[in-house]
């Protein structure tokens, strides 16, 4: 296939356009960076691209998609490749649809632990958001990781990154990485707390390490402007 003309309108800050660089890069597509400022409003000609006016949208060949689950998604069907199997023959619709669960029991079960912890006014608040977001992780995840027990860290016990990677790892860096002191966002005592769901600290470990994921990555301004646009103000 001829490389074709990609445009990633992005916010290297922003976890949902993370997923479209890391699906990219994985993918082994060029494609021209277009950065849009979050900080002021949506220029006219960016909100003909995108008439939400969010990050990301991606153009391909002209072709204007946005929303990034549907990015990473689209990627991943256009560019067939270790990241997602075709759809059929049904083993591999039935893997796709257990990806497709998986990616959602992080985003419905864990995430929202960790947008409470980012906006907790308290120490206390943001301990019980570690533990509710650990308890999740057991409960709903651990469960979901049983085949990387013995193979490749990765979704499914692959030894290459998945599309579950492609579109968790975004959070799964600032879950992990704000939970050094110096950043007050999510508690300290997280990481210990994870000790209680062994495969998914492999997991997620193996996926922030991931060249892929990290490349964009600049973890103190972006905690820096989580702090000062979530955490509540003293
Ligand atoms: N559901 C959207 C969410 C995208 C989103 O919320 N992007 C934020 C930045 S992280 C944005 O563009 N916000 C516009 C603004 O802050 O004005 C997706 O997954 O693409």
């Amino acid at each position: 296939m001829s490389q074709p003309k990609i445009t990633l309108y992005t916010n290297r800050g922003c976890p949902w356009a993370h997923r479209a660089h890391i699906a990219l890069k994985e993918s082994g597509l060029n494609y021209e960076e277009v950065t849009i400022d979050l900080k002021t409003p949506r220029e006219p000609w960016y909100l003909e691209v995108n008439p939400r006016g969010l990050v990301p949208s991606l153009s391909y060949n002209g072709n204007i998609i946005t929303e990034s689950g549907i990015v990473a998604q689209f990627i991943a069907d256009a560019h067939p490749s270790h990241l997602l199997p075709p759809s059929g023959p049904v083993e591999n619709a039935l893997y796709r649809a257990r990806l497709a669960f998986f990616v959602d029991a992080f985003f419905s079960k864990v995430v929202p632990h960790f947008f409470a912890s980012v906006k907790s006014a308290s120490e206390e608040e943001r301990d019980a958001a570690a533990e509710a977001l650990a308890a999740a992780v057991v409960k709903e995840v651990e469960p979901l990781l049983a085949e990387i027990e013995g193979k490749g860290p990765f979704f499914g016990g692959s030894e290459k990154l998945t599309l579950a990677e492609v579109q968790s790892g975004s959070f799964l860096l600032r879950i992990l990485g704000f939970s050094k002191p110096e950043h007050g966002l999510v508690s300290a005592k997280l990481p210990a707390l994870l000790e209680k769901a062994p495969r998914f600290k492999r997991w997620a470990e193996a996926t922030i390490n991931h060249e892929s994921v990290n490349f964009i990555w600049d973890e103190k301004p972006v905690a820096d402007h989580m702090r000062a646009k979530w955490a509540p103000k003293p």
